[in-house]
This record gives C-alpha cells, sequence and structure tokens, in this order.
C-alpha cells in the first residue's frame, strides 16, 4: 500500500500492538467507540494499518495510506502522524521515532537547493574539503544595526566562513533586519578585499506566517546571500515557502526541538525533523555537538548526520552544523569522529577569544584546516598563535562545567 510509515516507541500497560492499534484508529477512521456513520462505508482507503510490532522493544510501525494526506500540506501531515496519539490516556509514552514517505509525497517536494556541494561551492571549499567554520552575532540581541555589522566584519576578516543571526534576532526595533542586512553585507564586502574569501551572513527571517515570504523577498533585495529559519518555532511549511519562493541558501536552526526531541520514551525523534528538514530543503541543520553545552548522545548524533548525508530519495546531502558550548579545542573530536562534511559553529567560542573576535574565527580557520592536513591541534597550534591562544584558554574537548 502506497503509505506514509511512521515508527513509533511505545511505553504502556497494555500490549504495544493494542497501543499500535488504538494509534492507527485514533489517527485515521476510528475514536474511542463504534459509531453508526461508518455502518456501510468502505474507508479501507483512509484507514491507517499497523504494520509491524516488537513487543519487546516496544516498537510499533502504522501505515497511513497516502489518500489519507493532503500531500504538501506538512502541517496536516504532523497532524496526523504526531498529532492526538501523543496524549492518549491508555498509552503511557510515545515517541515518534521516523518516517518514510512514499513516492507521492517525494515528488511534491523539491530538497535541498544547494545542500554540502552548493554550500562548499559558493565558499570554495569543494577542492580542499575542509570543514567549515561559523559564528553566531553575541550578545544573542541588543546590538543595533552598526554594532552588528562591525561583529560581522571582524569576524569575516578573521576568515569565517558563515555568520549567523541567532536564533532570538529577527526584526526588533532595535535592530531591523532591513537596516542591519545591508550593513553586514558591506562589512563581509569589505572583508572580502581583505581575506579574499567568501563569507555567507544568515540572516533569521522567521516570523509568521503570514509575513515569511515577503519578509524573505526584503531579505535577497537588501543582498542576503544565505537564510535563516527557527524552523520548529516558524514551522516546517514556512521553509517550504522559503524553498519554493527564494533562490538562496537557507539554513535551518531547530530551537524548541528540546521540549520535543529530549525525552527518549515520548515526543518526537530529531530523526523526524532531520528527514522533514531534507524532504522539504534546507541547505543546513543543527544536530548536536559532541563536545558542546546541550544535551545530545553521540551514537545519535552520528546516526543524524547519516541521516542528512546518506542517499535518500536522490536528494541533495543537508550540511549538518555542530554548535553550543563549541570552541576551537572541540573541532579535533568533532571532525574526528563525524568526518570534514560539518559546519562548526561558535559564538562564546569565537567573541570570547582573549584576543578578540578576530582572533577567535581565526582560531577556529586554524583549527579547521589542521584537520583538513590531517594534524592535531596542538601540533598545529605551533605555527598558530591564534589557536594556540585558544587552546590555553578552553584546553582540548568539552568544557566540564558551562555557565558556573
Ligand atoms: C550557540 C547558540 C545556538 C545553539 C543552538 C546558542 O551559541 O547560538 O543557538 O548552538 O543549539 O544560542 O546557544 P554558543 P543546537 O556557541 O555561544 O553556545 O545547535 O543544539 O540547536
Ligand atoms: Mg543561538
Amino acid at each position: 500500500m502506497d503509505a506514509v510509515r511512521a515508527t513509533y516507541y511505545i511505553e504502556s500497560s497494555f500490549p504495544v500492538k493494542r497501543c499500535a492499534e488504538i494509534i492507527a484508529m485514533e489517527e485515521s477512521t476510528g475514536t474511542w467507540t463504534e459509531v453508526h456513520t461508518t455502518e456501510g462505508k468502505d474507508l479501507d482507503f483512509v484507514t491507517a494499518k499497523v504494520e509491524d510490532v516488537d513487543e519487546i522493544r516496544g516498537k510499533a510501525v502504522i501505515a497511513y495510506p497516502v489518500d489519507l494526506f493532503e500531500v504538501r500540506n506538512i502541517p496536516q501531515l504532523l497532524s496526523v502522524v504526531a498529532g492526538n496519539l501523543f496524549g492518549l490516556s491508555d498509552v503511557a509514552n510515545v515517541r515518534l521515532l521516523d518516517l518514510e514517505f512514499p513516492n507521492e509525497f517525494i515528488s511534491q517536494f523539491r530538497g535541498p537547493a544547494f545542500g554540502i556541494d552548493g554550500v562548499r561551492d559558493y565558499i570554495g571549499t569543494k577542492e580542499d574539503g575542509r570543514p567549515h567554520v561559523g559564528t553566531i552575532i553575541k550578545p544573542k540581541v541588543g546590538l543595533n544595526p552598526e554594532e552588528t555589522a562591525a561583529v560581522a566584519y571582524e569576524a569575516a576578516s578573521g576568515g569565517i566562513d558563515l555568520i549567523k543571526d541567532d536564533e532570538t534576532l529577527c526584526d526588533q526595533r532595535f535592530c531591523p533586519m532591513a537596516e542591519r542586512l545591508p550593513l553586514v553585507m558591506d562589512a563581509i564586502d569589505r572583508a572580502l578585499s581583505e581575506v579574499e574569501e567568501r563569507t555567507l551572513y544568515a540572516v533569521n527571517v522567521t516570523t509568521g506566517a503570514d509575513e515569511i515570504a515577503e519578509r524573505a523577498d526584503i531579505a535577497e533585495e537588501n543582498g542576503a546571500n544565505m537564510l535563516m529559519i527557527d524552523v520548529i518555532t516558524a514551522g516546517f511549511d514556512a521553509l517550504k515557502v522559503l524553498r519554493e519562493n527564494c533562490s538562496l541558501p537557507i539554513h535551518v536552526h531547530r530551537t524548541m526541538h528540546g521540549a520535543l526531541t529530549r525525552n527518549p520514551a515520548h515526543g518526537i525523534a530529531m530523526d523526524v525533523f532531520c528527514r522533514l528538514t531534507r524532504l522539504i530543503g534546507g541547505d543546513q541543520l543543527h544536530v548536536g555537538t559532541l563536545t558542546g553545552k546541550m544535551e545530545g548522545e553521540e551514537t545519535n548524533i552520528l546516526h543524524l548526520d547519516s541521516i542528512l548525508k546518506e542517499e535518500w530519495h536522490g536528494f541533495k546531502p543537508v550540511f549538518p552544523v555542530s554548535s553550543g558550548g563549541l570552541h576551537p579545542g572541540c573541532v579535533e573530536e568533532e571532525i574526528g569522529k563525524r568526518g570534514m562534511d560539518l559546519v562548526l559553529q561558535a559564538g562564546g567560542g569565537v567573541h570570547g577569544h582573549p584576543y578578540g573576535t578576530k582572533a577567535g574565527a581565526r582560531a577556529m580557520r586554524q583549527a579547521a584546516e589542521a584537520m583538513a592536513l590531517g594534524v592535531g591541534l596542538e601540533a598545529h597550534a605551533a605555527g598558530a598563535p591564534e589557536l594556540s591562544r585558544a587552546l590555553e584558554t578552553w584546553g582540548i574537548g568539552k568544557i566540564e562545567n558551562y555557565y558556573r
């Protein structure tokens, strides 16, 4: 049957099979009791079926017929596969682990326009294949457009590949997007003439569904070279609007994901958000760090990287983003375990460098170049003063006590 197949983890006092049947009914044609209105009707074409049950591991696969969906309507898809089921009292815990889509869905979405190769082409790293390094303007909020551009200039002239707005900076009065964007692009252009390297600026266009297309247009008209969206708060349909209306690469932030992904027994696994981002067309997606400040289990993060990069319906691979508490001393472990196709982002780890933002950007770049050369950070630091100072300050690897 042509269907969206959803894999769930289920915890209940009832057998997993029974719970899966309840979920299948609730999310398709059933409810808590028989109703007369189904008598004599053949609703099989929109009735979900339990396809596979593992009572031991607590897993079940439910096939939702493709006719159950308005195929291009992502909100409706989520209302089915991730809707009422989370609140069913007979199911103590349930977690949506993964989604697989039939061709009728796959053919309706464009996937990433740029992907890893397209972003590498823009920056010029396809040959050496080094990791990309990025920074986030800090403080998150509060700088005016001129101050924002000044920070961007320092980071770009230090060789950073990507500068992004923080996830809570949009179009506030203290820093209107239409004012900061041209100033930041000018700053990047000035740095380009010095370092002869391009820098992406992911301007955060997150806003309501009624305005996001127009805001993205304004960004493009003001010279943007990358867009950013907070996809969980803005919605995956907003990502679709950007993908289908704009010609720029899209950096996808996942703030608020922790409310859904963090509980291993209940909610929605980050795997699902990786699939949706790739299907709809984000070019870069935050998937966590091995050595940073956010929670995240190594095996799972490596799996998320693979979901973004493996062959999947012919869609371009998405650049995994490692961000949150990173500093140059984290680069060795991140790249050593995750490979070169990674965007390493550091906010505090750049702007907190003892010699300032430019030195922090240089240190991240020196660390990335060490990985491309196949040399250790400490060895490379002997000829890289900014990296050396970063390692003296923060050491190698994860910092044990963030925020304390
Ligand atoms: C990192 C960051 C990012 C987090 C998001 C922050 O700043 O800008 O939003 O990385 O987490 O606001 O914390 P620092 P994730 O580099 O200063 O920590 O990538 O896990 O979604
Ligand atoms: Mg942030």
